[in-house]
C-alpha cells in the first residue's frame, strides 16, 4: 500500500503536484553519513546568516558544498565557486551526498540529475524562510532534490503566483522531496520552526538542496 508507513516512515515515491515527489523517510538510513558529512562542511564552511539584498540577515544560516554554493548580499543572490567568508572554495560534495540525491532524483522520474551545488540551511526555533521561487540556476530542466533531518518543519508549498494558495506539508527527519517539471517554479517557503528537540541531533532542522547550479 502506498500510503504505508514501515517501522521506520519510509514509504513509496508520493506526488504532491505534476513534478514533485515525496519520499517519506527516504534518507533515514543515512543519518549517520549526513550529519557527520555536515559537520565536516560547517568546520570548513561555516554556518552564517546571509543577507537580503534589502539588508536583513535571513533567519536560517547556511553553508554549501560542491563546485558551486549559493550567497545572498546586497549585489543579490547568485552561485559563487568560493566561499566569500574565507576565499577558499566551498569544499567537496561527498559521493555519498550526491548518490543520494541523484538515486532519488532517479527514483522520481529525473534520470539525467548532475547536481554541482549543495545548499545546506540550518534552522533553530522560530527560524523560517519566506515564500520564494528558486530560479537562479541555470538549467531549469534540472529538478532539485531537499533532504530534511531533525525537528520537522511546516512546508508552505503554493503555486506559480506569490498570490497564490499554499498547501502545509509536513516534512519530518529523513523526508527527501524531488522538485522538477512544471514544479521547479512553484513558490514555496518555511513557516517558523516550532519548540522541540531531536534526539542526536538537538533543537534544530536541517534541510540540504542539491542543484544543478551553473
Ligand atoms: C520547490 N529550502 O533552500 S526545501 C531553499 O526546507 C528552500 O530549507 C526550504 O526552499 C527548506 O531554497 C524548502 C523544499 C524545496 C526546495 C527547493 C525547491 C522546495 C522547492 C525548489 C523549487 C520548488
Ligand atoms: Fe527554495
Amino acid at each position: 500500500m502506498a500510503d504505508t508507513l514501515d517501522l521506520f516512515g519510509q514509504s513509496g515515491p508520493e506526488a504532491l503536484s505534476d513534478g514533485a515527489v515525496l519520499m517519506r523517510g527516504f534518507a533515514v538510513s543515512e543519518t549517520d553519513a549526513l550529519i557527520t558529512g555536515i559537520e565536516s562542511v560547517a568546520t570548513q564552511a561555516p554556518f552564517r546568516r546571509l543577507m537580503t539584498p534589502g539588508g536583513k540577515p535571513m533567519s536560517a544560516a547556511m553553508t554549501n558544498c560542491g563546485a558551486a554554493g549559493w550567497v545572498s548580499d546586497r549585489r543579490g543572490y547568485r552561485y559563487e565557486a568560493c566561499d566569500p567568508q574565507t576565499g577558499r572554495p566551498w569544499p567537496e560534495m561527498s559521493d555519498g551526498f550526491r548518490d543520494l540525491a541523484v538515486e532519488a532524483a532517479r527514483l522520481a522520474g529525473f534520470e539525467d540529475f548532475t547536481p554541482d551545488a549543495c545548499l545546506i540551511n540550518l534552522y533553530e526555533p522560530g527560524a523560517r524562510m519566506s515564500l520564494h521561487q528558486d530560479r537562479d540556476e541555470t538549467d531549469l530542466s534540472q529538478p532539485i532534490v531537499s533532504v530534511s533531518l531533525g525537528l520537522e518543519a511546516v512546508f508552505l508549498w503554493g503555486g506559480m503566483a506569490r498570490t497564490d494558495p499554499t498547501q502545509k506539508i509536513i516534512l519530518r527527519h529523513g523526508d527527501v522531496v524531488v522538485f522538477g517539471g512544471a514544479s521547479r517554479l512553484r513558490f514555496h517557503g518555511i513557516a517558523p520552526l516550532k519548540p522541540g528537540r531531536c534526539p542526536g541531533i538537538g533543537a534544530r532542522r536541517y534541510n540540504l538542496t542539491f542543484r544543478r547550479a551553473i
